[in-house]
């Protein structure tokens, strides 16, 4: 089983984020516009959404709420008839490196649970990552069977740390609701009612980009089908406030680089949310009151001198102004 995990490249000061591999499976080369990828990653997913169906017809024969692992396949021959993708995908747009990156999610059931991560926080899911390209799989009669390319997958539900994986990938999660109900069985396995169950096609901007990954390519389109198990609010600090609300921009990510994120600017803990005196006035978020009700979220933070800056994020929180 392979691990989702975060890592940064750093290549002549562009950050790529990325996820699914470990750094040393990263090799580098030479990094292309970002916006004239995008425009070829974009003429690649259109083509691929039309002329490609997921397994609706088998979706409809299915117990409600149980268990369903999306398929696509090629429309044509016995499948000419079928409903391509593109007519049923909803579009989000994610700003990442100054660009609108436009990203495609195949809604196959909401999930029936209160609970939707959002960015920044942390999601148990089952998922399997595509290449938009096929490869021979199989050869019947003497004719090569083809199928799509799969770089990575778990059947079993895994912990994901939404601030730590691909753009795409988390823009994905962000929009399902996790199960109804989590029920263990006698074998030891876990049933899960009525989660969500999607998939989402990004262009590389949001996947690993110029990364190239052991089995992506650099610049690959990308998509990921997924399961939605559950869902987890985060505190990564401890200081008492919700990451999501640590994410300054208001960009849905909380590592936007050139200190967007990081009040204090320093270099060791640097982005808020996983800094526990954001002001580094040497007194910890929490011990600066930033979330008398206790809801985690830091709109009734104190703010000693009542300058709209909360102490928390206010290094000069002591000093009352005098005019
Ligand atoms: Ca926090
Ligand atoms: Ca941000
Ligand atoms: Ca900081
Ligand atoms: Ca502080």
């Amino acid at each position: 089983m392979k691990n989702i995990k975060y890592f940064v490249v750093l290549i002549t000061l562009i950050i790529t984020f990325t996820a699914c591999k470990s750094d040393d499976d990263v090799t580098t080369v030479a990094i292309r516009d970002r916006d004239e990828v995008d425009v070829e990653d974009q003429q690649k997913l259109q083509e691929y959404l039309d002329t490609h169906f997921w397994n609706y017809e088998d979706y409809a024969t299915i117990a409600a709420g149980s268990d369903f692992e999306i398929k696509f396949d090629s429309i044509d021959g016995v499948n000419a008839g079928k409903t391509p993708l593109s007519q049923q995908v909803t579009s989000s747009v994610l700003n990442r490196s100054g660009i609108d990156y436009t990203i495609y999610t195949l809604n196959v059931r909401q999930g029936g649970g209160t609970k939707s991560p959002t960015f920044a926080d942390s999601a148990l899911v089952s998922y399997k990552g595509y290449q938009l390209e096929k490869e021979v799989v199989n050869t019947v009669n003497g004719v090569d069977v083809y199928d799509q390319i799969v770089f990575d997958a778990s059947t079993n539900a895994l912990w994901f740390d939404l601030p730590g994986v691909v753009s795409g990938f988390m823009e994905g999660i962000t929009q399902f609701n996790a199960a109804v109900s989590i029920t263990p069985q006698p074998d030891g396995t876990l049933v899960y009612d009525d989660g969500g169950v999607g998939a989402v096609f990004m262009p590389s901007g949001v996947g690993y980009f110029s990364g190239s990954v052991s089995g992506i390519p650099a610049y690959s389109p990308l998509i990921f089908t997924f399961q939605l198990r559950a869902a987890k609010t985060t505190d990564h600090d401890g200081d008492g406030i919700f990451s999501k609300f640590e994410d300054l921009n208001g960009d849905r990510n909380v590592r936007s680089s050139d200190n967007l994120d990081n009040t204090d600017e320093d270099l060791i803990s640097r982005f808020n949310y996983v800094d526990p005196d954001d002001d580094n006035d040497g007194v910890l978020t929490k011990d600066e009151d930033p979330d008398p009700n206790g809801d985690g979220d830091p709109s009734d933070a104190r703010d000693t001198d009542g300058d709209g800056i909360p102490d928390y994020l206010d290094a000069d929180s002591a000093i009352v102004p005098t005019t």
